[in-house]
Order: C-alpha cells, then structure tokens, then sequence
C-alpha cells in the first residue's frame, strides 16, 4: 500500500488555469486512466487523467482554484504492485524513493476534449465556450445529452435544455428523478403571502412522464381549422327516439369520433405509430379505437372507445357518457388505455376557441375540440349564421406534413359536413 500524490502534469501552454470540474469524489476506488480534473484555459479544455489505480483518500482542489504544473490535485492509497517511479513519471510518493515529480512526457494521457472521451466518470463532450454557457446557466452539462456526432454537447442543445427544463435521454428513463426541474427557483413562494402546499393527485403524477415524453421528443405542430357544422347540428337536434318520440341527447363529440374515422380510412398515416425512429419501421393499425380525452377530479384519463368504425352514433353517445363515468369513478381498467388510433380532446362542452392538444404517444395525432359557435359568415352574396366548430390538430411533424394535416382536416370537415348525411347518419 502506498500514498501517492497526483499532481498537475505537464500540460503543455496550461499555466495557473481553471478547474471547471472535479470529477471524482473522496473514497471512490478509480482505475488508471480515469479522468480526475477538467482544466479549462480561454483556448480549450482537458481532462487530467490517474496515472494510478486506487482509492482517493483527500481531494486537495476545489472548482475554481487555478493551478499549474505540479500543484497537487488529490492523494490516492495504491495497492498496485508495479514500480511507482518508474511506472508514474508525473507523480510523486510519500515513500522515500519516489520524491521527485517528473513531468509527463506522454502528451496523450492528457485528453483534450475536442476527442473522443470515454472513461467511467460523466466526461462530456463539449467546447470551453458551452462549458461556460452551460455553468453561467447553472446546468450541469452531464445531463445533457448533446446532438452533434459523439454526443458532443453545443449551445443550442444546452438553450434547450434549460428551456425544456428536462433532458431527452432521461425522459426516455421512466424515472421520477429525471423529471425534477432543473432550475431551481431562488426564493421561497411563503416569502410573497400564505401558501397550501398539497400532493399532487397520482393520476396526474402517472400522466406527467407521458405528457413530458411526448412533448420533448415529438416535433408536434398544430393545424387550425373551423367547420361549418350548421347542418349536422340540425340533424342532431332533429333526432328523436323512435319508441317514445322524446329528443335524444347525443354529443357532437359521437358525430366527429365517426368523421375522424372517416378520415383515418383516406390518411393512414395518422393511425399509425412510431416506437424508435431509427429502426426505420412503422406500423399501420388497420383498427379504429380512438381515445378520448377525460377530464376527472383525479386528473385527465385517456380511454378508449373500440371499433368506433362499427359502431352507430346513437351508440358511441351512450358508450363515450359510460366510459367516462366509469373513469370519473376510478373503476376503469388499466388495458383501457392502451392500443388507440388516434385521441380525440374536447373542450366543446366547455369553451375556448383553439388549443395545442400533446399527442398522446404512441399515437401521431391528436385532434382537439373547441366549444362551437353562431358566427356570420359570407356565403354566396350575403352573410348568414352558421354553426362553426374550432378544430386544432395536432401532429407528428417527422411522420406527417404540413399538407397531409390540411388535407385531413379538409376530410373531417366534409364528413361533417357535404358527406356527412350518407357516412354518418347510420
Ligand atoms: N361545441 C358546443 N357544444 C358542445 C360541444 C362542442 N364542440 N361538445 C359538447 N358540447 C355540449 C354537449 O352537447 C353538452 O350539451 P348539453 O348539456 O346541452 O347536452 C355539453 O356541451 C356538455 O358536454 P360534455 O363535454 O360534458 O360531454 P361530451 O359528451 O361532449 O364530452 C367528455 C365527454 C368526456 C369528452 C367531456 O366530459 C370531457 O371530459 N371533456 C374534457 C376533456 C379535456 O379535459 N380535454 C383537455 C385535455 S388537454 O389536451
């Protein structure tokens, strides 16, 4: 057993410069080779790599402190059982007979980082300047998974980092971990006025990875749109029991579950899903289960509702009000989530014009619906009320373009509307 000290070695123009990082902490056991120190000048940055296996008994430099050659960066209890002098010509021994710090002459045991790193400690990739940029923003730049061959970390990946708040490779994590934020806000809420401070309901705690996955992976774009639903409307006011000859209440979310359908059969790139972008694979569902969105106390669930091709509208009505209860009541089953074509949002029931609905993966579109509304509209030579209903789709930009979304939306609008009298009224 020996106590060595490692030293700042011969590093070449580095003189009285920075540690940006310790990468090591006392008591860990590390290998030769492993990477202590990120010393950072104006020009670049290196790693100082042990010339030693061992564990680290004292770490003698702090982040911040400037240090040249020779300085001592930490002390490790070796049990290798080699020649020290003559195996570490950087370091010097508490032992008698190896005093003397010799400089490396091996410039390659310093790696730069404009290389390839890979040692057992967080190395990353990335030039002095984004090291900076990232440690101004207080963001451990560790956890950033960079976009640029080798994983190389630029200043855009760390602006989106921050502004996500959340890196793309822990997302991919189901871990809770992963998804504190990662700016810490500097003061206390009490500091402003009273607080309550309550759990989050677990539904909600469930939904947020999901919710969180989606939107930081999938390039989502919304297209906007309004329906002249004027005549469907009348249709569904008309409809009356055929038995006791009472108005029958059915939703207009029934009517747009079979137009979205009908328009899932021209575009089926919409009931299609992606797992991983690189297998080059995606997969067409030839079914039509379309989600829709609940609202509960407990937090937004997404069941379900089967074959809606086979079903009739009068039917969808009556299995939509059924499956929502059943959530509302926490009595559905988890497998009623799973296995959509597509999900369908609807605030029509509540209001708003337009929103940005998340996809709901692994699905690549979600259709979102607003409250409709008399508007005037010009037709012909003259303005006349119409019934508008606000549509927002939002899509998988890597699976669907902008054009296709148009189209699609021109698709539901007709089965609204022009089609809807021979497609929907069974
Ligand atoms: N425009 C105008 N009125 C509408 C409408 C629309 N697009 N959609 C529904 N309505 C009407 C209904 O006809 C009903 O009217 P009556 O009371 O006169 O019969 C009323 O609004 C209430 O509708 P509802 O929303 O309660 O019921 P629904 O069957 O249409 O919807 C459900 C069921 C489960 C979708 C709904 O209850 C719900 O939970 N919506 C919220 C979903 C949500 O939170 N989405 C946001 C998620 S974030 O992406």
């Amino acid at each position: 057993m020996a106590l060595i000290d490692i030293k700042v070695p011969n590093i070449g123009d580095f003189n009285d410069v920075e540690i940006i990082e310790i990468l090591v902490k006392e008591g860990q056991q590390i290998n030769k080779n492993d990477s202590l120190i990120t010393l950072e000048s104006d020009k670049s940055s290196v790693e100082v790599p042990s010339n030693h296996s061992g564990k680290i008994s004292k770490i003698n430099v702090r982040v911040g402190d400037k240090v040249s050659e020779g300085d001592l960066i930490l002390k490790i209890v070796s049990s290798e059982k080699q020649n020290i002098k003559s195996d570490n010509k950087e370091t010097s021994t508490t032992k008698e007979n190896h005093k003397s710090p010799e400089k490396i002459q091996e410039k390659s045991e310093i790696r730069s980082n404009t290389q390839t790193i890979s040692n057992t400690n967080k190395s990353v990739l990335a030039s002095p300047k984004v090291r900076k940029f990232a440690r101004e923003l207080g963001t451990d730049i560790s956890k950033i998974l960079g976009s640029e061959k080798f994983g190389r970390v630029t200043e855009e990946d760390v602006k989106s980092f921050v502004k996500i708040g959340i890196n793309q490779k822990h997302l991919l994590n189901n871990n809770e971990e992963n998804y504190k934020p990662q700016i810490k806000i500097e003061y206390e809420h009490s500091d402003f006025g009273d607080i309550d401070v309550k759990d989050i309901p677990r539904i909600k705690k469930l939904a947020a990875p999901h919710l969180v996955n989606s939107f930081n992976t999938i390039p989502h774009v919304t297209h906007h749109d309004e329906i002249d639903i004027t005549e469907m409307e009348e249709f569904r006011n008309s409809l009356t029991d055929h038995f006791t000859g009472e108005k029958l209440k059915i939703t207009p979310l029934a009517f747009i579950m079979k137009a979205l359908v009908g328009a899932l059969k021209e575009f089926p790139s919409f009931n299609s899903s992606i797992e991983d972008m690189s297998s080059g694979k995606i997969t067409f569902k030839k079914y039509f289960h379309i989600g829709i969105a609940v609202d509960t106390p407990n937090g937004l669930m997404v069941p379900k509702i089967r074959h809606v091709d086979k079903k009739n509208i009068q039917n969808l009505s009556v299995e939509l009000k059924e499956v929502a209860k059943k959530c509302r009541d926490l009595k559905i089953d988890k497998k009623e989530f799973y296995g959509g074509s597509m999900t369908i949002s609807s605030l029509g029931g509540i209001g708003g014009s337009f929103f940005t609905p998340i996809i709901n993966y692994p699905e690549v579109a979600i259709l979102g619906v607003s409250k409709s509304n008399t508007k005037q509209i010009f037709l012909g030579d003259r303005f006349t009320s119409r019934t508008i209903l606000p549509i927002s789709l939002s899509y998988d930009h890597r699976i669907i373009d902008g054009a296709e979304a148009a189209r699609f939306c021109n698709e539901i609008r007709d089965n609204l509307g022009k089609n809807f009298a021979f497609k929907l009224a069974v």
